[in-house]
């Protein structure tokens, strides 16, 4: 590794933030069943809690990503309360996910519900969470919605598609300048006929309809199978349409396993174009990074240190492609040699060089080593165990 590769990483280490998710550190588990951890958070407290652990050890993650109805169940009424979890932890609230899926209303869909009385609470609801987005100093607003269908013929495509565009715009009107409405997509689950935003190109078409505050979001898991994700990120930054990430990996649907835990050249190569774009452009893109996991087996906090560190890992060998003779090699369509480039960042070691970032920043060279001799989960362990899970999943 030569100092100019090393300065590299630092440079964009320094400025790549990941935010974790509160619904992360609780109990979640799959649609037969959970298996409880006795350190795992029961209440908000807690997720903030643990997300300052695994910030005090990475560096990188000071943002928490709330959802509505889960960590704040009163509504507005619970944001006085976040504000001082969030000053007493260190952790600013990330952003905010209304939930349109669990109530019993949303049977048959929330801004696409053919019923308007359902549309009109489901708009009030997203209102509600960019007005207490905005009382958090949050900016951005995720929205992802369950709505579909399960068999053809039952519902109105169309008609859906005009609701919703009709909904989002009147959600948007509440957006301020500093806000953003992220539009996330997802092909199937829990509908198994239609989703309402089953690809990027439907949330890119919404997000356009909603108005200027609006962007899309990429979960990395919510595609088909072979999926070109990295072209689609390409696309979505040529368009200046791409707002976050949904950090996650798969192997078969929406696993929600652990960012690059299948496939990490995917990640790369996704990584990949952002970098060339921002060299190419000589802008910074706008983006959320953000981890949306729901940890079943593994543990909670020490997963989500994990994926933090492998983001970075990632991160890292992505900026090593030399920008310069990628170009050179493209327009001159030597084919080996610009795969090679991709291959040669890919391959490099960065761990060594990044331990070294870490040191110079006064973090713990190997977060996941720390972690487990901070003593931390012994002590949440003792303090949490031989209570009952009463937080709801959507797992
Ligand atoms: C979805 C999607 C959303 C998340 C919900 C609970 O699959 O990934 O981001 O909020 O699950
Ligand atoms: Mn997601
Ligand atoms: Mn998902």
């Amino acid at each position: 590794m030569t100092v100019s590769q090393a300065e590299r990483i630092a440079r964009a280490l320094d400025s790549f933030r990941i935010e974790l998710p509160s619904w992360g550190f609780s109990n979640t588990g799959t649609r037969f069943g959970k298996y409880l951890q006795p350190a795992a958070a029961l209440t908000i407290d807690e997720k903030f809690s643990d997300a300052a652990e695994v910030h005090q050890l990475t560096g990188v993650c000071p943002t928490l990503a709330l959802h509505v109805l889960w960590d704040l169940p009163n509504g507005a009424a619970d944001v006085e309360r976040i504000r001082s979890l969030a000053a007493r932890h260190g952790i600013a609230p990330g952003s905010i996910n209304p939930n349109l899926f669990e109530d019993q209303h949303y049977k048959f869909g929330s801004f696409g519900n053919p019923d308007s009385s359902v549309r009109a609470r489901a708009v009030g609801h997203a209102r509600d969470s960019v007005a207490i987005a905005r009382h958090l100093s949050s900016r951005d607003i995720v929205l992802w919605f369950a709505d579909g269908s399960n068999y053809p013929g039952t519902a109105n495509i169309r008609q859906r598609k005009r609701w919703f565009e009709e909904n989002l715009r009147t959600l948007h009107a509440d957006v301020d300048a500093h806000q953003r409405l992220l539009v996330e997509y997802k092909p199937f689950e829990p509908a198994f006929y239609h989703t309402d935003i089953a690809d990027w190109g439907m949330a890119l078409a919404f997000a356009r309809a909603a108005g200027p505050r609006a962007r899309v979001l990429v979960d990395t898991g919510h595609h088909y199978q072979s999926q070109n994700i990295e072209q689609i990120v390409a696309w979505l930054l040529a368009e200046g349409m791409l707002g976050g990430f949904h950090f996650n990996d798969r192997r078969y649907a929406d696993d929600d396993l652990t960012l690059g835990s299948i496939d990490p050249y995917q990640v790369f190569r996704i990584f990949h174009e952002i970098l060339f774009f921002e060299s190419e452009t000589g802008t910074r893109a706008d983006i959320a990074y953000m981890i949306d996991q729901s940890h079943n087996l593994k543990g909670k906090i020490e997963a989500m240190i994990q994926t933090v560190v492998h983001a970075q890992e990632l991160y890292a060998r992505a900026a090593l492609v030399d920008h310069n003779v990628l170009a050179a090699a493209q327009a001159r369509c030597e084919l080996v040699r610009a795969e090679s480039v991709l291959r040669d960042a890919f391959s490099t070691d960065v761990r060594p060089a990044i331990a070294e970032w870490r040191r110079g920043r006064g973090l713990p060279a190997d977060p996941l080593e720390a972690f487990r001799h901070s003593g931390y989960l012994e002590r949440i362990t003792a303090l949490r165990s031989g209570r009952t899970s009463a937080t709801s999943s959507y797992a």
